[in-house]
């Protein structure tokens, strides 16, 4: 059998595990978007890992196309959620953010060295050193990639748990749960009595980003990240219903007077 260049396994390797870390992610998507009846965010994720998976299974075979392919898909998916991206690592307790931090960087090298590929694939990849032996430039950058990726791992563990046990210390008068996007109850409590005049604390102990949106739009959070704490001033007597614009299932109630 003839020796596959390196080039290609870190191309091949880097889409399946793009592949498989989508179909991971995309599970507690399906389980929920099952419950709401919208599975149209599901099925382009699902969409997304079967071309992953073809990218990489040709890529391995060395077609051109599948170079394209496996390229182009990963910064579409980059593009696409850039803002699920930043809102993601800016935040080390974020369930997702080991597999942000590890997918930026795989993608990256899928990007570089499918294009080099492209280019080089008419002339042989063998002629190339840093495309054919791990012992080159090219084997090089890809371990400073991988280590450099284990380190943010690492690092941002150990920040979650510092967050985390921050968080656990804050007072607020509204807390958003653990797992609040499956909770029964996201926002504890779920109805909340204030004065007129009176201020209402929220604090966010969940590992995922949610927000505090009022349904008559008269008070937003924002993105709310791990730990974050927003309050808001009730001035006018009455029933203010909310929700997580993130996660339109979590609601709660403030009454007023
Ligand atoms: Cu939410």
């Amino acid at each position: 059998m003839r020796r596959i260049p390196f080039a290609i396994w870190v191309i091949s390797g880097g889409l399946l595990y793009s592949a498989l870390a989508l179909a991971y992610l995309t599970i507690p998507f399906a389980l929920a978007a099952g419950i709401m009846g919208d599975s149209g965010t599901v099925l382009v994720i699902l969409i997304f890992v079967a071309v992953f998976l073809v990218a990489s299974v040709y890529s391995f075979r060395q077609k051109r196309w599948a170079y394209v392919l496996g390229a182009a898909t990963s910064v579409v998916l980059v593009l696409l959620y850039s803002f699920v991206i930043v809102t993601t690592l800016s935040n080390p307790a974020d369930a997702q953010f080991w597999l942000i931090i590890s997918a930026l960087p795989t993608w990256f090298l899928v990007v570089l060295f499918s294009s080099l590929c492209f280019i080089h694939a008419k002339s042989g990849l063998d002629t190339k050193r840093y495309l054919s032996t791990v012992q080159s430039a090219g084997g090089l950058l890809t371990l400073a990639i991988v280590g450099f990726v284990v380190g943010s791992v690492v690092v941002g563990a150990i920040g979650s748990e510092v967050i985390l046990r921050n968080v656990s210390a804050t007072a607020a008068n509204i807390t958003i749960v653990p797992g609040a996007q499956t909770a029964m109850v996201p926002f504890v409590p779920q109805v909340y009595h204030v004065s007129v005049g009176g201020s209402v604390a929220w604090v966010n102990r969940d590992t995922t980003a949610h927000t505090v949106t009022s349904n008559s739009s008269s008070f937003d959070s924002g993105t709310m990240t791990t730990g974050s704490i927003w309050s808001h001033t009730f001035t006018q007597p009455g029933r203010y219903d909310y929700y997580c614009a993130f996660h339109p299932m979590m609601v709660g109630t403030v009454v007023v007077g």
